[in-house]
């Protein structure tokens, strides 16, 4: 029985061999398909991307069969260190962050929850992942060899790469099975990958300021809330004006790897908008903190966000962005602007934002 089976992975194993040259530009469009589908991850929150986390998860599994065809023929190269050129350390170095990058990545899906620092093993993958990217299109350029037409056999290439898709597509399937019994069914991750961060208020979910984004508590003697742009009447609020009596239940999702359940309680945008008029043209709406960092949400959507000022029942702490956050249903964590305080209903969005994010904090 076992031999039989040992038989039969060998013959898989010798019908999906791919040709050197298949391998190599195999892992590179993986590799490539990867950082695509992963950084577009991130900027999703609706549970209608699924597949997108799949195909991210599955093709990632294929590259480890990928990855041993490639060893089996580079092995004696790398373990016969006669045979060493200046570019074997680049290969390397290039293999060590691919195995970083696997084994964190599959670690996070098994609901592993080490921190190195503030780290979750999650910004470690994307960090690795950062890393192989230029490290590969480097270690091409030292062995750069186009596949050639005899590398295809048009039906056999098709096949081989189908059993290596659905065998991915099975592993991971596998993997969801095997997780209920390690960790419990579901192992409570969302379809994000975000791991559970329970309880209720300030304290129990932790405090995410993107890079240097890092300001101090906001006095509440001179800060007052401005709407303006695309409005009949800009208005400028005070903390005692706002009526906060709007209660919604959702979910804070960060990048980095948490998500939250919160009941929140503040002013629906949409109220606070049409307090000042909307506009005709009015197609957005911009949220600004005090620290320049802002994000934008088309405006039926931006009418539903709040601006909250109680998270479980408590006042917003500083860290959680007192005295105004947006909540932002459906949107990931980067997007629910802390210490609101300006709202801007605009014409257009704002492309800036992306890059006022991610460098925003910053002398
Ligand atoms: N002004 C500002 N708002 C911000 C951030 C930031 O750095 N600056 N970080 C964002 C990120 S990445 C997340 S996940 C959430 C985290 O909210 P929390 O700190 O209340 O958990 O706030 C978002 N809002
Ligand atoms: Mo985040």
């Amino acid at each position: 029985m076992v031999r039989r089976v040992v038989a039969g992975l060998q013959n898989v194993l010798a019908f999906v061999w791919l040709p050197p040259r298949l391998v190599d530009w195999s892992i590179f469009a993986i590799v490539c398909f990867e950082a695509a589908s992963g950084l577009l991850s991130f900027t999703v929150g609706s549970v209608v991307w699924w597949p997108l986390f799949w195909a991210h998860r599955i093709a990632g599994l294929t590259l480890i069969v990928l990855l041993v065809f490639k060893l089996a023929r580079v092995r004696y190269r790398l373990a016969n260190s006669r045979q060493w050129q200046p570019s074997t350390l680049l290969s390397v170095v290039t293999l060590l962050s691919v195995f970083g990058v696997l084994a964190t990545g599959i670690s996070w899906v098994f609901g592993m929850d080490v921190r190195l620092s503030n780290w979750t093993l999650l910004s470690v993958h994307v960090g690795f992942g950062l890393v192989l990217i230029p490290l590969m299109l480097w270690h091409l350029t030292t062995r750069f060899r186009l596949p050639r037409r005899r590398d295809f056999d048009r039906r056999r290439t098709l096949l081989q790469y189908t059993v290596l898709l659905v065998g991915g597509a099975v592993a991971y399937r596998g993997q969801e099975f095997a997780n209920q019994f390690l960790n419990g069914p579901g192992g409570d991750r969302r379809f994000t990958g975000s791991q559970p961060r329970d309880g209720a208020g300030n304290e129990s979910f932790p405090i995410t300021a993107w890079v240097a984004d890092d300001p101090d508590p906001v006095d509440l003697s001179d800060w007052t809330l401005t709407v303006r742009g695309a409005v009949e009447t800009p208005l400028e609020l005070d903390y005692q004006d706002l009526s906060s009596n709007t209660e919604r239940r959702a979910v804070l999702d960060c990048t980095s790897g948490w998500y939250t359940v919160q009941q929140w309680r503040g002013l629906r945008v949409g109220d606070v908008i049409d307090a000042a008029g909307v506009d005709e043209e009015g197609r957005f709406v911009r949220f600004v903190s005090v620290t320049g960092y802002r994000w934008s949400l088309p405006i039926h959507e931006a009418r539903n966000a709040l601006l909250a000022t109680h998270v479980g029942g408590e006042r917003l702490s500083h860290g959680h962005g007192a005295p105004l956050r947006l909540v932002a249903p459906g949107r990931r964590g980067f997007q629910w602007v802390k210490w609101v305080e300006r709202v801007d209903v605009r014409q257009r969005g704002d492309t800036a934002q992306w890059v006022v994010t991610l460098v925003s904090g910053f002398e």
